[in-house]
């Protein structure tokens, strides 16, 4: 199994990627588009690991208090591009308790640094570069208030990501 932990994206949130991604189309930019169901942020990449019900045990022992999330700047990794994230103490909270309850329990993870991005798209191809920076992009925020586990499979037509499970902050919940 293919697991990875994440913030699943608010609608609202998903649209405005989505608008991006429409820009960066008008734009001339061509390319491997994330769909919008499967626009998120991955917290922790895990990789090949064959006991999802460790790492939620593992989630479960942190103290997620919600995280407010909010879009900042377009950027990219060579061929993947990504929308940011304004810096947030309370997302590199998380991700730091996060990492440090996985390797507690000995679940291997990917241990580059944690530098927030939501993909728009991979293998990029345009006639004219686009200049990402000068592309204003909107402030749209939200409240994260779950930490789901997540399932990828290769599918047909690209990824298919699957929220296996969710855990709540501990003070989300019934109201
Ligand atoms: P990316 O969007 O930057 O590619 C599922 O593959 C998710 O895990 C994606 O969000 C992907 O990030 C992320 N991820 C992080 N590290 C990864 C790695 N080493 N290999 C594959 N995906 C990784």
């Amino acid at each position: 199994m293919r697991l990875f932990v994440a913030i699943e994206l608010s609608e609202e949130m998903k649209k405005s990627l989505e608008d991006i991604q429409g820009r960066l189309r008008r734009l001339g930019v061509r390319g491997n588009y994330t769909r919008p169901e499967n626009l998120h942020l991955t917290l922790a990449f895990i990789g090949e690991y064959s006991e999802p019900d460790k790492v939620l045990e593992a989630m479960s022992t942190l103290s997620i208090r919600p995280v407010e999330l909010r879009l900042q700047g377009l950027g990219s990794f060579g061929e993947l591009w990504w929308a940011g994230l304004e810096e947030s103490a309370e997302l590199y909270g998380l991700v730091r308790q996060l990492r440090l309850a996985l390797a507690q329990a000995g679940i291997p993870f990917d241990r580059k640094k944690f530098l927030p991005h939501i993909t728009l798209l991979r293998k990029p191809e345009y006639r004219h570069v686009p200049d990402l920076a000068a592309l204003s992009i909107p402030g749209t925020s939200m409240k994260a208030e779950r930490v789901s586990l997540m399932l990828s499979t290769r599918g047909r037509n690209g990824m298919i990501y699957t929220e296996l499970d969710t855990v709540p902050s501990d003070c989300s919940g019934p109201k």
